[in-house]
């Protein structure tokens, strides 16, 4: 059987810092897990469109074609899905978009089969099992799977499947060319720039801590649900083979949030193998885990970046995002990190429920405090996006005047509920948000940091 796993890429007009340098870890990940469970049966193999052109004839023989959707890839894989389709391959979608809007893309999409919501090892495994057993098909067994019943009736199996520490494997990378992602990688940054050269990710671990505890920041679009670490000697053994083989120096752990239990932080760092001290590192945290006492661990570890999510400067609107932090917790971890030599990311979000010019004013203030303490060659501030599976959207879908539509759609206007939102659940207008974006994506500019760091900016 012969199995294609896509990553189409995303064709709107959306800023994609990153496009094409870290590989698809999801479909890695899957198509690892299916060799291990169908080896003798199955040929999988992936295409990322992030690195390569897609052409319909790649799906041509293929008995499966699987499909990686985000919000912002979706109509491309609907387009690809058909294509794929007319050379009668069976057609499943998976990931975050498809996970959330599975009803609808089943009632509208007649050639998308199969649904994986959420983590798709097990359910895909077990799918590939029915569908080898030609003839017999008995789908209502499958956790996470949304598929059709005789009639045509879409139906979801009734349990969702969270995989277990021991179920979250070691992705293989043979299924890629890990150089065309490194490569994309140094095309935008130098060895001047940050000193690594080889970068790849990994995931420690799946979920946030804040999020299981209370819903989550309003406008999160992340999925998993309870947090879960891998084996710590197992990513260390993956880190060696990424290192032996691919001569990596430089891991991005993609995990929600690094420090989501600060006591597995510190034995992750304890345990790291001599041999493996040279490996630098860029993480996500929240503000308010940046504490005096992290700070030894993340220089042992040679964390060289650290993201931090601060979205806003306005202590009010941090309240009304949920966030769980304020302007001086921020202060204190940008000064920590600062003092220590290590680099952090402050990302912002802009029109956060209840936004006014005086708040975005205050964000503006924040980043330019920021950019005074220093220790930053990167800041990011973005409008926010209502993706759905985030608290912001199911708010837009109870909107009595235009939530009833929505919640039919399967193609989703980001841009258009990005204005929606702003217009109803703010108190600023949209172009004063753009205003502010502007003014603060301007604080700390790849061209003012090309000299000290290296960077290539095409002008
Ligand atoms: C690393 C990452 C990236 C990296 C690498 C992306 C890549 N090619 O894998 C980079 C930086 C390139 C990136 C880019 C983008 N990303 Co991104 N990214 C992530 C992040 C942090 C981790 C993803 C990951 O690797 N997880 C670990 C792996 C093991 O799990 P997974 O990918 O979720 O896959 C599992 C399931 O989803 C499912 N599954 C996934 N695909 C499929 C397909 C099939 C057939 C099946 C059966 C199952 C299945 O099974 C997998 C195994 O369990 C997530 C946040 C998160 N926590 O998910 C955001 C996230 C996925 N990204 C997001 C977005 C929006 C984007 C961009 C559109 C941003 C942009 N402005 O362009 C682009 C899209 C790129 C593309 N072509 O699709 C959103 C998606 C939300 C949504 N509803 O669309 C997320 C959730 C973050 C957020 N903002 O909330 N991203
Ligand atoms: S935005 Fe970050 S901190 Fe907030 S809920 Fe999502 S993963 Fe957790």
């Amino acid at each position: 059987m012969k199995i294609v796993l896509c990553n189409p890429e995303v064709k709107l007009k959306y800023s994609h810092s990153r496009k094409g340098m870290y590989p698809p870890l999801g479909l890695l990940s899957l198509a690892t897990c299916l060799k291990k469970t169908h080896n003798d049966y199955i040929d999988v193999s992936i295409i990322d469109g992030d690195t390569q052109t897609i052409k319909h004839e790649m799906f041509r023989g293929a008995d499966i074609v699987g499909f990686h959707a985000n919000t912002f890839n979706y109509e491309n894989c609907l387009d690809l899905a058909r294509e794929a389709k007319g050379y009668g391959a069976k057609i499943i979608f998976g990931g975050p978009h498809a996970s959330i809007l599975w009803k609808n893309i089943m009632a509208k999409r007649s050639y998308v089969d199969f649904i994986v919501i959420q983590e798709g090892e097990k359910a895909l495994s077990l799918l590939v099992e029915q569908l080898l057993n030609k003839g017999k098909n008995c789908f209502d067994d499958i956790p996470n799977l949304a598929y059709r019943k005789s009639d045509g009736a879409p139906v979801k199996s009734s349990s969702i499947h969270i995989n277990t520490p021991e179920e979250m494997i070691t992705p293989s990378r043979e299924f890629i060319n890990v150089d065309s992602y490194i490569d994309n990688y140094r095309k935008i940054y130098t060895k001047d720039c940050i000193s690594f050269e080889r970068p790849l990710s990994l995931y420690s671990s799946k979920g946030c801590s804040w999020r299981d505890k209370t819903g989550g920041c309003v406008f999160c679009a992340r999925l998993e649900r309870d947090v879960r670490f891998r084996s710590i000697s197992e990513i260390w053994s993956e880190i060696r083979g990424l290192k032996e083989q691919y001569n990596t120096d430089y891991i991005w752990d993609i995990s929600d949030d690094n420090l989501n239990s600060p006591k597995w932080f510190k034995s992750f760092v304890d345990q790291r193998p001599d041999d493996l001290s040279d490996i630098s590192f860029l993480i996500y945290s929240r503000v308010n885990r940046i504490k005096e006492d992290i700070i030894p661990f993340l220089k042992k570890l040679n964390v060289y970046e650290v993201y931090l999510g601060i979205e806003s400067g306005d202590d009010e609107i941090l309240k009304s995002t949920l966030k769980g932090a304020s302007s001086r917790l921020a202060l204190n971890a940008a000064q920590r990190l600062k003092d220590a030599g290590i680099y952090y990311f402050p990302s912002f979000v802009l029109g956060l429920p209840g936004e006014t010019e005086k708040s975005l004013s205050n964000t503006l203030k924040f980043s330019e405090n920021l950019a005074k303490i220093g220790s930053i060659f990167r800041m990011s501030a973005t409008i926010l996006m209502p993706i759905p599976g985030s608290q912001v959207y199911s708010t837009i879908l109870n909107n009595p005047v235009f939530g009833d539509e929505l919640s039919e759609k399967d193609i989703i206007s980001v841009k258009d509920l990005e204005k929606k939102w702003i217009e109803n659940y703010t108190n600023v207008d949209y172009a004063t948000v753009e205003k502010y974006q502007k003014l603060i994506n301007e604080v700390i500019t790849m061209e003012s940091n090309t000299q000290s760091f290296g960077l290539k900016v095409d002008k």
